[in-house]
């Protein structure tokens, strides 16, 4: 069904909410986010929804001049174009705390406020590191197959590596980064790290290693938890990777263009690296059929800070900015 540029608006939607006095605003959201977060969303604003408009040039005609807002994520972002296309544009909301898919400099030129959700993600995101980790080094996912297989009736089952005693190297040890390691401390794991700078706040017996081959070099498992973008794009390449080693395990939560994944598939293939778990791609959601085929690799799909209670409160920071912005010009968490 082809849907005209009027249909995407919330033309009925109850605006009583809005105790402004004022005219709602129009927002654009660009890519489906939580359908209650955009029952929210659409119980004050005047909402237009990009990605069920298919005539966008007669829909920007019409609209562009009063659209205040972008409601995004970490997936859909908001290019240059989409920018430009919006005179008006005062702020974007992104569902995330990722905004490498957000044109930052366009928004800067044209003065429009960027607010992400800090903060509320990190354990999560750390729990997904930590599980993808248990679940490589255990073969948990392997083993589940196994079962399932009925092959333990007549098989020996393939035994794991211990993860206590080993280096967890993390690569960007921010919010998310330090979370990772108080984990990965709990189940006997050394630390070391790479930043730009070594950190002060930090556990004085964190080692910092001065680049990523370094890292590489000192790490049993190398966990990714940079932001993405132009400065980290596959800072992960087949040198690093090799770095690792035949024992090593990489586990990316971070982003699918911080690793170039064509080397990846082919040091895991030649078993050059011991093994990886993948919540990130390059192109996602498409997964290389090689990724699954191979028994030592875990996959999920992009669920780093999926849970409900995390959702619940990502969901929380976008309302509070986008009321922020609108009603007292003061968003919670603009990006700096
Ligand atoms: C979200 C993320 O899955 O915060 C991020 O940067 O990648 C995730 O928490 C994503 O933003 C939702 O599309």
């Amino acid at each position: 069904m082809q849907i005209a540029a009027s249909d995407a608006v919330n033309e009925n939607a109850d605006f009583r909410q809005n105790d402004t006095g004022r005219a709602p605003a129009d927002v654009l959201i660009v890519g489906p986010l939580l359908p209650e977060l955009m029952q929210r969303i659409e119980a004050k604003y005047r909402v237009h929804r990009w990605w069920e408009i298919t005539d966008t040039a007669s829909f920007l005609k019409a609209h562009a001049g009063a659209i205040r807002g972008i409601a995004t994520s970490g997936r859909h972002g908001a290019t240059r174009a989409l920018i430009e296309s919006l005179p008006a544009l005062e702020v974007i909301v992104s569902f995330g705390v990722g905004v490498d898919p957000i044109d930052m400099e366009a928004a800067r030129q044209h003065d429009v406020v960027v607010t992400n959700t800090p903060g509320v993600l990190d354990e999560c995101v750390a729990d997904t590191a930590l599980a993808l980790m248990l679940a490589v080094s255990r073969r948990i996912c392997e083993l589940d197959r196994f079962v399932r297989a009925g092959r333990w009736r007549t098989e020996t089952p393939p035994m794991g590596r211990k993860l206590g005693g080993r280096r967890c190297g993390i690569l960007g040890l921010g919010n998310i980064g330090r979370q990772i390691a108080r984990r990965a401390e709990a189940f006997g794991m050394d630390i070391a790290y790479h930043n730009r700078s070594p950190r002060q706040d930090v556990p004085s017996h964190y080692m910092y290693c001065e680049d990523i081959h370094a890292l590489a070099r000192a790490s049993d498992v190398l966990v990714l938890a940079v932001p993405g973008g132009s400065g980290t794009l596959r800072v992960v390449d087949e040198s690093v990777i090799d770095a690792l080693g035949p024992q090593g395990i990489l586990v990316n939560v971070a982003r699918g263009s911080v690793v170039d994944q064509d080397a990846l598939v082919c040091a895991l293939r030649e078993g050059r690296l011991g093994g990886a778990g993948l919540d990130v791609f390059e192109n996602e959601p498409e997964v290389p059929d090689a990724l699954c085929a191979m028994d030592q690799v875990v996959l999920a799909p992009h669920i780093g800070s999926s849970t409900v209670e995390t959702r619940q409160a990502m969901a929380d920071l976008v309302m509070a900015n986008l009321d922020g912005w609108f009603e007292k010009r003061r968003p919670l968490t603009p990006v700096a």
